[in-house]
């Protein structure tokens, strides 16, 4: 409609041609523009010779400016005027009426033209001025009073309504219904509703009908026998008077109805299109109200809008083929929600949507679904699936509860909402604490089984309004998009536009939903062991173990580690030699091994949320499953554990990971490996596979760079950036770790932390303490200091190689929260370290570093008073005697 409007191309700049107060000018500007046409028309006798080519010619159709002909020697050609009465007046039917009357003033041809177009329209500009409406309610009188045609077919307008008008309007009315009006839309906002008259409620001819704030009198009786389609809004109609007018409506096929109305039940064989949309009770008692539907041939329903104190019934809707369920409920005139009732309307309404081909569901009630257990028995045999929803966990939880039920699915369209809040619509924490309370938490199901149920048919997911920028793009949309992306077998992924396409193809690219662990250096210190037992016996063969074969034993077979170790030596024996006098002094030391920091809580996360792992080591599946069986639990984290030996090559070849992939029942794109050496690194970006390298060997990240991350260690891992659960033991941006104990007499350090930071560092001799940091991960720590004379105080810590200055050594840099007045030298320092910050890192500049570390400092000035940290300022080591060492670590 608006794009046929906008072709019809009239300049029509000729203001309010029947304003009273403009007439005069407006009379001086027609006589001057009605000589144009004549003048146009006798040239047109002799048209000269154009061509296409014309630059004038080119540009007339689209504007062709009245005033534009006077400079021109070559006038437009009207086309227009040379089209019969009857096209005419459907094109300017397609115009609100007011401009389509303005083209009487183009010529007499014009003249009366509009006078017998086929619809009229009235639409009152939004003003607040009482002199606009008075001009408007003339203008429509004055057409009318003009129209001289036997038969509207649709006449609507659309104003503001006052007692005062009724009159008038009544007489429009009557003036539609005279022309046999079949399309009539009486459009009203106001504060009293327009009564209709009887000769509107006894009409024959009218087939469309729209009526907003409109009424019907109680003693008028309806009769509309050729009505179709019917639309009620704010109509303040009692349950009895919509009865009355549907009773006299024996053709209805769409039924809309809106705001004020009533409406108990609706029984109709013809309709087949219904849509209640916020309605509420009118004239009626206060308590809850039923609306019945018993509808046998209807095709769509459409149940919208804030409902305020209904349930839907459904009787009868066994020919219903779309369902849009986009309604809110409140059950006050507080907008309370009562969620459990809403969880029952829900899941009675679902039950009975159960075959409905397509369903389109809001957040509210999606929201609702989240806390129907089990919907319904039988399966839904619906193939379209549309949520409109900001993706936030309570929505997202509602439709993990509807697409298990699903499993004819084959399009799934996902509207994103803008997210204001993101807030529960219900206050569900209140009523289904037993939902939120961590320690009873029902298992939610694991998503893998949900998508296992239902994929089969999908073949179309849609996305709307993604914008990677915004909460639509927060841990659980792309958590559910993973699974759906990796776990259908979809043919499709559209968007909304390419650009959204592009950023959500990457977001979506880093998706998994499996994990596959290296085990040697990657959540194992084996690195440790194999150097203590090489150093040994380098120094049987004379050798000295200097640091260089670190490098070459990581990521490496123990049979590839000492061949590299013999190599680079020029040991005097065999490789096989060799390994087999290392062997049984390895396989005593496997018992020593300690887990690498982070671990154990990786693994139990990962396990907790039900996502599958596998491990997957160059070393024999003997020595993997020997090594893990000191660790407890670690043998059922993996569902697949596969050895060097059970592949023809290791890593760097992708093999090893591939076959994981297989035996994990997954596509290897789903896969996220985690890796300590390059060769693994290798093998997973090979195999097609995410990969996050956590380097064993420091300083070495900048040699990873075809990993797709390198952290710094386990700790450092964000399972949400690959679509996994988020750990969520972070507290107020610390990480509670197990108190590790660490003291000595404080020394000179590198004389710049006062100087150069203006940050004080106590340090602490690295030696003897050089094994307790090895096993500490470099980074920002924080914890309690005690100095034996002076007291406890808060610290903030780095631990590591500070980047910024590129030490060669690692050390610990300890930042008492206090403000002393004088060095401390050589004083007994103790620290407890209770909880991690971040990783330590470089920076572009002297006062960004400054910045951070402040902020470090805030952060564990605050963290420290949680009860959790504060209760080690106690702690005994901080304050015992120097000589009664005491190291817990
Ligand atoms: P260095 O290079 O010797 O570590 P710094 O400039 O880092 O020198 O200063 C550290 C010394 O400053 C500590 O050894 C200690 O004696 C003193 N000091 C004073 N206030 C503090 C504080 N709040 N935290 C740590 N050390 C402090
Ligand atoms: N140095 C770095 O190069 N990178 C860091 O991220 C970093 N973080 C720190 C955090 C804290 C809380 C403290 C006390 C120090 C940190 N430093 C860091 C170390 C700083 O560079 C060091 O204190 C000076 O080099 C003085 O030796
Ligand atoms: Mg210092």
């Amino acid at each position: 409609m608006e794009e046929q409007r906008s072709s019809v191309c009239l300049d029509l700049s000729l203001g309010s041609l029947w304003s009273d107060q403009t007439s005069n000018s407006v009379e001086s500007s027609l006589s001057e523009i009605r000589s144009y046409p004549f003048r146009h028309r006798r040239r047109r006798l002799h048209p000269p010779h154009r061509t296409n080519l014309d630059p004038s010619f080119q540009s007339s159709p689209k504007s062709p400016k009245l005033s534009h002909s006077e400079k021109s020697p070559n006038p437009p050609e009207d086309f227009i005027s040379d089209l019969p009465d009857s096209l005419i007046q459907e094109i300017l039917s397609l115009l609100p009426t007011e401009d389509a009357v303005k083209t009487s003033v183009l010529s007499r041809r014009w003249s009366p033209v509009w006078t017998q177009i086929p619809n009229l329209c009235f639409i009152q500009k939004q003003s607040r001025h009482a002199s606009d409406l008075v001009s408007f309610l003339k203008l429509v009188t004055k057409t009318l009073r003009h129209f001289n045609g036997e038969k509207v077919k649709q006449f609507m307008i659309s104003v503001t309504y006052t007692k005062s008008m009724s009159s008038g309007v009544d007489y429009w009315v009557y003036f539609a219904t005279n022309r046999h009006v079949e399309n009539l839309s009486l459009v009203f906002d106001g504060k009293v509703a327009y009564s209709l008259p009887h000769y509107l409620c006894n009409n024959s001819c009218i087939k469309e009908l729209t009526l907003r704030l409109c009424t019907v009198s109680l003693e008028t009786p309806v009769s509309w026998p050729s009505l179709k389609v019917l639309s009620l809004s704010d109509s303040e109609l009692d349950n009895g008077t919509v009865q009355r007018i549907l009773l006299g409506c024996p053709k209805l096929q769409d039924l809309k109805l809106h705001g004020r109305v009533s409406v108990g039940f609706i029984r109709s064989k013809t309709l087949q299109f219904l849509t209640l949309d916020g309605i509420y009770n009118f004239g009626e008692r206060s308590g809850d109200s039923v609306t019945e539907i018993c509808c046998p041939n209807l095709l769509s329903l459409s149940l919208l809008g804030f409902i305020y104190k209904r349930t839907f019934r459904l009787v009868d809707v066994s020919s219903l083929q779309k369902a849009d369920l986009d309604f809110k409920m409140t059950v006050d005139e507080y907008d309370t929600y009562d969620c459990k009732k809403q969880g029952e309307i829900i899941k009675e309404l679902l039950t009975k949507l159960c075959d409905v081909e397509k369903l389109i569901i809001g957040p509210w009630c999606l929201q609702a679904v989240m806390q129907v257990q089990g919907i319904d028995s039988q399966l839904s045999k619906r193939n379209y699936l549309e949520v409109k929803t900001e993706m936030c966990e309570w929505e997202l939880a509602g439709i993990e509860n509807l697409l298990p039920r699903s499993p004819h699915l084959k399009k799934l369209v996902i509207n994103l909402l803008p997210s204001n809040s993101s807030e529960l619509e219900f206050d569900f924490r209140q009523e289904f604490a037993y939902y939120f309370d961590t320690d009873n938490e029902p298992e939610p199901p694991p998503l893998n089984w949900i998508f296992e149920s239902f994929q089969k048919c999908l073949e179309n997911i849609e996305i709307n309004g993604f914008d990677p920028n915004t909460s639509s793009a927060n841990g659980y949309f792309i958590k559910f998009m993973g699974f759906l992306a990796k776990k259908t077998t979809l043919k499709e992924l559209t968007a909304q536009d390419s650009l959204n396409e592009t950023s959500m193809a990457n977001h979506l690219k880093k998706l998994v939903s499996c994990v596959i662990l290296d085990l040697d250096g990657t959540l194992l210190n084996t690195d440790g062991i194999v150097s203590e037992v090489l150093k040994g016996f380098l120094g049987k063969y004379g050798k000295q173990w200097d640091g260089r074969e670190a490098k070459r034993i990581v990521g490496k077979t123990p049979l590839e580690a000492a061949e590299a170790v013999v190599e680079e030596y020029g040991l005097p024996c065999g490789k096989d030699e060799f390994l087999a006098e290392l062997y049984p002094v390895f396989s005593a030391q496997v018992c020593n091994i300690k887990p690498l920091p982070g671990a154990n809580r990786l693994l139990k996360h990962l396990s907790d949320h039900g996502v599958p792992m596998a491990l997957a080591s160059n070393s024999p599946k003997k020595n993997i499953e020997s090594k893990i069986s000191y660790h407890q639990g670690w043998k059922n984290y993996f569902s697949v554990i596969i050895g060097g030996d059970e592949v023809t090559t290791g890593k760097p070849s992708p093999e090893i990971f591939l076959e994981a992939a297989k035996r994990l029942k997954t596509e290897p794109s789903s896969c996220l490996i985690i890796e300590d050496s390059i060769p693994g690194v290798t093998a997973g970006k090979a195999a097609g596979m995410e990969v996050v390298a956590v380097p064993s060997i420091p300083k070495q990240a900048h040699l990873y760079t075809s990993a797709d991350e390198v952290i710094n260690s386990l700790l450092d891992l964000r399972p949400e950036k690959w679509g996994l659960p988020s750990f969520e033991d972070w507290i107020e941006g610390t990480l509670p770790t197990e108190p590790w104990y660490i003291g000595g007499p404080v020394i000179k350090g590198f004389g710049r932390g006062s100087k150069v930071l203006g940050i004080p560092t106590a340090n602490l001799s690295a030696e003897g303490l050089s094994s307790l940091l090895s096993d500490h991960p470099s980074g920002v720590y924080f914890g309690w200091a005690g100095l034996s004379t002076r007291g406890v105080y808060k610290m903030v810590m780095s631990i590591g190689w500070n980047p910024y200055f590129n030490n060669t050594e690692k050390t610990i840099e300890p930042w008492l929260l206090h403000e002393f007045n004088e060095d401390f030298y050589g004083e007994e320092l103790r620290l407890v370290i209770v909880g991690y910050i971040r990783p330590e890192v470089n920076f572009p500049s002297l006062e960004s570093l400054i910045a951070k570390i402040h902020e470090d400092r805030r952060i564990a000035e605050r963290a420290l008073d949680l009860p959790l940290y504060s209760k080690h300022k106690d702690d005994p080591y901080l304050t015992k005697p120097l000589h009664k060492e005491c190291n817990n670590s």
